[in-house]
């Protein structure tokens, strides 16, 4: 360790880069993020689109370690329960388990501005805006970046921690600088996102402590509550659907046919110039490993492992990814030629499997869930869960409200499958042997003896072979 303090650069001012500055301030380095985009402080408020996301446990757990949890619950909307939504317009609701399980909906942007604000409130902790990173020398520490006047500039840092979102340059440096394995795949569905504005009165227009959820298995749309008493409707569908729904017949033939209950809640009219004038965006998962370069560079976040949206643990995981690189730099006395290895080994077997079960999930929700099967799978997993609340966790049940690390949650739902396939397969041995026997013994109350029904089957037998 060097006697002078530590220079890092934290590369992107997003959702992780900010949370990120702040666990690296309180370790008293010297921090200075870099962010391509202007600061979303100053831009204009774009009203009408706010844009959400569901914090669960392992997120909170790490804005409580930089005193970042209450500020951030105060401007969120709890969910308790899903509140599943049939083609006929039936609304079921499935809670989340007990009455301090739920997640939060958070604005995006409000969120990345507390923790910017909370990170520049370091007087160790400098913000550059209009920065984008081109180059990255692992080496000797020096970052290149184009600043808003076109203009190239440097630095020079004992560590570039890449916190640049899926599409993130400090990895591309990372690959021309190390053996870095790289796997990236793009998944047949795009995501719109629509809303549906508070009512005439001001009012929620639907039950607001829920994720609304319109399971039509290729099909599917999720809804979380605003502040402002709207609520923002994310679509996903395969992009040749977004494609063949061209004009406002087709968008409203469309809607009537999968979303009936949504159109008056939306307004007929606003869906349609919504849908007119948005695109499909793509939805990408992306692994690598390793995470690091020698002692002078690592990603996190999304940078690392781009994930499709299915288990909403994207932030919640790059946020996790946060606390345990504080406890690496604890654990090695900020050394980072120890602390990176350590954090790209531990980690990596974490976030490969989160990213798993985000696809995993995509698969199985469109392969088979409209909202009859999506009731009943969950209502049996609570079920269990209700029966025996030591052994049958659900599997969103440890991603969401524990930080049992994500690999283990894996391997425990294997363990309970292997008992759910022993205890159904008992079952229906006993369910198909007591049926035999009342088979028998109707048959025997009815004057046909076993022998006889035994003499009946060789005779077919031997009719036919
Ligand atoms: P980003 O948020 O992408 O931030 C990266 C930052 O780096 C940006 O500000 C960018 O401008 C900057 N940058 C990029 N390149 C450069 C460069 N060269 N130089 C400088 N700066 C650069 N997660 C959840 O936990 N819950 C949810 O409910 C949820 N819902 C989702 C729904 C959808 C439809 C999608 C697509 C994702 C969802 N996610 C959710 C995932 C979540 O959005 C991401 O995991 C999260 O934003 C990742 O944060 P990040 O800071 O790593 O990356
Ligand atoms: C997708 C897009 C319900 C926000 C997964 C559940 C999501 C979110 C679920 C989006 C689903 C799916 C879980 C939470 C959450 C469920 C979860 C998904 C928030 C397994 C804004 N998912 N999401 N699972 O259990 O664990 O409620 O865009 F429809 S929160 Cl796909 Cl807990």
């Amino acid at each position: 360790m060097t006697e002078k303090k530590p220079h890092v650069a934290v590369i992107g001012g997003g959702l992780v880069g900010a949370l990120n500055a702040c666990f690296l301030a309180k370790r008293n380095f010297k921090v200075d993020v870099y962010e391509r985009r202007d600061d979303i402080r100053k831009a204009e408020h774009v009203k009408g689109r706010s844009i959400n996301l569901a914090l669960s446990t392992r997120g909170r757990t790490a804005l409580r370690m930089v005193g970042l949890e209450e500020e951030v619950l105060k401007n969120g909307i709890p969910m308790h329960a899903r509140m599943i939504h049939g083609v006929d317009g039936s609304r079921n609701p499935i809670l989340y388990g007990k009455e301090d399980q739920y997640i939060m909906s958070v604005d995006r942007r409000r969120l990345n501005e507390v923790l910017l604000s909370a990170a520049e409130d370091n007087p160790n902790v400098t913000c550059y805006f209009e920065h984008k990173v081109v180059r990255c020398d692992f080496t000797t520490g020096e970052v290149e970046f184009i600043n808003k006047e076109g203009k190239k500039v440097q630095n020079k840092v004992d560590l570039i921690v890449g916190n640049d979102g899926a599409f993130s340059a400090v990895r591309k440096e990372m690959m021309r600088a190390t053996l870095l394995d790289f796997q990236q795949e793009y998944i047949p569905h795009g995501y719109m996102e629509l809303t549906i504005p508070p009512s005439p009165k001001d009012e929620f227009q639907m039950e607001v402590n829920y994720l609304h959820i319109w399971p039509r298995n290729e099909y599917m749309m999720i809804a979380l509550p605003n502040l402002d008493k709207s609520f923002t409707c994310t679509l996903f569908m395969p992009f040749d659907i977004f494609a063949s729904i061209k004009t406002e017949e087709d968008l409203m033939r469309f809607f009537r046919d999968k979303f009936p209950d949504a159109i008056p809640l939306m307004g007929e009219e606003t869906l349609k110039q919504i849908y007119m004038s948005s695109k499909p965006l793509p939805m990408v998962s992306i692994k690598c490993s390793p995470y690091h370069v020698k002692d002078k560079g690592v990603i996190m976040g999304d940078a690392a492992h781009a994930m499709v949206p299915f288990y909403g643990q994207g932030m919640n995981a790059g946020f996790e990814d946060c606390i345990v690189l504080d406890e690496m730099l604890d654990k090695y006395n900020n050394d980072f030629a120890k602390a990176l290895p350590a954090y790209s080994e531990f980690r990596k077997v974490d976030d490969h499997a989160i990213c798993d079960l985000a696809m995993y999930n995509y698969v199985e929700m469109r392969k088979s869930v409209n909202s009859k099967l999506f009731l009943m799978r969950k209502k049996l997993d609570n079920l269990l869960f209700t029966i025996f609340p030591s052994s049958w966790v659900p599997l969103y049940t440890m991603v969401a409200f524990t930080r049992t690390r994500y690999h283990e949650c894996i391997e425990k739902r294997k363990h309970q499958d292997e008992i759910l396939n022993k205890v159904l397969y008992i079952g229906g041995v006993i369910l198909f042997g007591s049926l035999a026997v009342s088979v028998v013994q109707i048959l025997n109350q009815n004057g046909v003896s076993i022998h006889s029904l035994k003499d009946h089957f060789t005779q077919l037998w031997e009719a036919y072979f």
